[in-house]
């Protein structure tokens, strides 16, 4: 059966200091990515975007010091998770585009809802911080840790995603984490790869074991693509880029890994910020991965 990608824009910059990551949404669909799926053999729909406070609307200090504007993150995130939700339910393949990456406790939240999901979270950052353990208090460092209910986040109900464990998490490509966040990936029972591991063993490899975690015991699984997994000098339009990143083939070959396991209920393109891109090249390379990952083959 034919795949129906259902497209979900959430324009929050909530989750992140940096004001423009907002437009990613528009910028992504501008740089063509119907066109792009189209090529890749499944059908879309655009369901537009989620609504989203206006900063104007809110204090601009909201939230703890520790985990900033966490209400206007909560109200997006629960409104995400019914959106993705409806959408599985209706046989589709929910896509949300950010945003900030905090916009994935909602995919996750959505995508577990009924079932139990393994997750591939190809990134440079750990986004395993905490509210106590955040340098930053932005909460699009901490939505791993938010969905897996750790920390000061056990307990917090419409952050937990039910059908998700640990131990079919796996992180690939870190190169930038703060210390207490290492402390925390390492108690925990996901498997974490680094760009050393990359490095090493090849993509090719790392991205099959990563697979390997996502898919073992689970119902499908969850992609979240962090454009700044890639090297800045493919991906410029990012808030947070940290140089030593995949190369522009190293990441179409692991969404090509992707599209061939056959296992992606659920897919997300975040952290794009067409403020910082340089001629929206950012925002039309993650719609270029978003194709290999939905299967385009060149022959
Ligand atoms: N680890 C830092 C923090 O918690 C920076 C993390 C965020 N940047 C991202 N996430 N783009 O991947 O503040
Ligand atoms: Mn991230
Ligand atoms: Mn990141
Ligand atoms: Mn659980």
């Amino acid at each position: 059966m034919e795949r129906n990608v259902r497209i979900l824009g959430a324009p929050t910059d909530y989750g992140a200091n940096r004001r423009g990551v907002d437009m990613g949404p528009s910028a992504i669909r501008y740089a063509g990515l119907t066109a792009q799926l189209e090529s890749a053999g499944v059908s879309t729909t655009d369901a537009g975007d989620l609504s989203v406070p206006h900063h104007a609307t809110r204090d601009a200090d909201a939230g703890a010091e520790n985990a900033k504007h966490i209400q206007e993150v909560e109200e997006v995130c629960t409104a995400l998770a019914d959106t993705v939700s409806t959408a599985l339910a209706d046989g589709a393949t929910p896509l949300a585009l950010g945003g900030d990456h905090s916009i994935a406790i909602g995919s996750m939240v959505g995508s577990a809802r009924d079932a139990d999901i393994g997750v591939v979270w190809f990134d440079a950052h750990g986004d395993f911080n905490t509210p106590g353990t955040s340098p930053s208090g932005n909460v699009h460092g901490m939505p791993l840790a938010a969905a897996l209910g750790i920390g000061d986040f056990d307990g917090v109900e419409w952050a937990n995603a039910d059908g998700l464990n640990e131990e079919n998490v796996a992180i690939v490509g870190l190169r930038d984490v703060d210390e207490n966040e290492t402390a925390a990936i390492r108690d925990s029972d996901v498997t974490a790869y680094t760009m050393s591991d990359i490095d090493e063993r090849g993509i090719t490899e790392v991205t099959q074991d990563a697979l390997d975690v996502a898919t073992s015991g689970t119902d499908g699984i969850h992609i979240s693509l962090d454009l700044d997994w890639l090297d800045p000098r493919e991906a410029p339009g990012v808030g947070t880029p940290v140089r030593g990143g995949a190369t522009y083939r190293e990441a179409h070959a692991a969404m090509e890994l992707v599209a061939e396991s056959e296992a992606m209920r659920s897919f997300e393109l975040v952290e794009v910020n067409p403020i910082l891109d340089q001629h929206n090249e950012t925002a039309t390379l993650a719609t270029e991965l978003a194709a290999s990952a939905f299967g385009k083959r060149i022959l």
